[in-house]
């Protein structure tokens, strides 16, 4: 496997000079070391990845985005529109999550995983596959300097196990609740809620602690929870609806979020565990500056907005909130790490996660609703 401090070193031997992305696991050795440098900013969502990479180049750094093949849905509308229109050439390094056997992954990264060539190919991007050996790297380094002397991008895409892990560094945290504990005290006051929980491990903690058929563990489509929440309380007025999203997937796509603040659905509570970090991808930090949520909630137009940070604030705050309208955002102020809860696909298939999911929303539908 190709060693983390090789495959920055390669880079900065090269000369390039800004790097930013959002994790993926299969990257995460050489995330562990850029995030120990100021070159280095972790990105919201890939896209601005993208364009801040695009700036660097504009005022003369070479750049670097790092991103898993998720992220490449939310980085090709700047990648076709800006780089390619304008003829900005920068280095991509995209993960090949369900690649080459979609059943060796987890399901809801199979389309992209089988698709993410073709994509590149149909919009005419350059790109190589990485193989584990340090030759691979530079020759792929080669071919992506060729293709900036024509300006144009490269993509080199990343398969598991190619490059090699690398310790992330403690980060210091002042939090007095896990995840674990946080989920827990939540899922003591959904009632009969329909719930939607966020990417990654916040969903299988939640699956781990309260199987239900009215929780939609949406794994994958980081960002978009809060969509999911705001379209059935939107049109489910007579039913309660929760979001359990983390900081990192909130800030993702943070648009939802005004969007609830300007629907303002009175039947929508939205929960974000903050641990200023992308656990399920490794820990590394989403952001230096910890977000004011509450003052964020309510300049959005959310009714309430209160940061908790234990988990009898949680409950004296849902007790408080009891029968006021929402939408009501609560962050939990929570640390890294934890036990590895259990893949929510030991026990289901997405199919029937939604199928039961839709059974018992249907359920409890008044007949009245248009
Ligand atoms: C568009 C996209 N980019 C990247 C990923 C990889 N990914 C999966 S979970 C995750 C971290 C989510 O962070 P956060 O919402 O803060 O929750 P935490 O993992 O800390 O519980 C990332 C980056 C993804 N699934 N989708």
């Amino acid at each position: 496997m190709i060693s983390a401090e090789f495959f920055c070193a390669e880079l900065d031997r090269r000369g390039y000079g800004f790097f930013s992305g959002v994790p993926c696991s299969f990257l995460k050795g050489p995330f562990a070391l850029l995030e120990q440098r100021d070159s280095y900013v972790p990105a919201p969502n890939e896209g601005i990845a993208l364009s801040m990479a695009a700036g660097a180049e504009l005022g003369g750094t070479r750049a670097v985005v790092l991103a898993q093949n998720s992220g490449l849905g939310n980085l090709l509308d700047p990648l076709t529109s800006l780089t390619m229109a304008y003829e900005i050439p920068l280095l991509l390094f995209v993960s090949l999550r369900g690649w080459p056997n979609a059943e060796d992954d987890e399901p809801h990264h199979a389309a992209m995983g089988a698709g993410t060539i073709g994509v590149l190919e149909s919009v005419g991007v350059a790109h190589g596959i990485l193989d584990p050996a340090e030759e691979s790297l530079g020759a792929l380094l080669d071919r992506a300097e060729e293709a900036r002397r024509e300006n144009r991008s490269f993509v080199v895409l990343v398969p598991a196990k190619t490059v090699d892990a690398h310790p992330v560094p403690a980060a210091a945290s002042d939090a007095e609740m896990d995840r674990r504990e946080a989920v827990s005290a939540i899922a003591g006051h959904l009632g009969d809620a329909l719930v939607y929980s966020t990417t990654g491990m916040i969903s299988r903690e939640l699956f781990g602690i309260v199987d239900n058929p009215r929780n939609f563990y949406m794994q994958g489509s980081m960002g978009h929870a809060i969509g999911l929440g705001l379209g059935t309380a939107l049109n489910r007025p007579d039913q309660q609806v929760v979001v359990i999203d983390g900081d990192g997937a909130a800030v993702m796509h943070l648009g939802g979020l005004a969007l609830v603040g300007e629907r303002r659905p009175a039947n929508l509570t939205h929960f974000v565990l903050d641990n200023g970090a992308y656990d399920s991808t490794g820990g590394q930090r989403t952001r230096d500056v910890a977000m004011r949520w509450d003052e964020l909630a309510l300049a959005a137009g959310y009714r309430t907005g209160r940061v908790c940070r234990t988990a009898k604030e949680i409950t004296a705050h849902m007790a408080e909130i009891e029968g006021v309208p929402g939408p009501h955002l609560v962050a939990l102020h929570i640390g890294r790490g934890g036990a590895t809860p259990p893949r929510v696909t030991s026990a289901h298939t997405n199919a029937e996660v939604r199928a039961r999911f839709q059974a018992a929303a249907t359920a409890s539908r008044k007949d009245d609703l248009p």
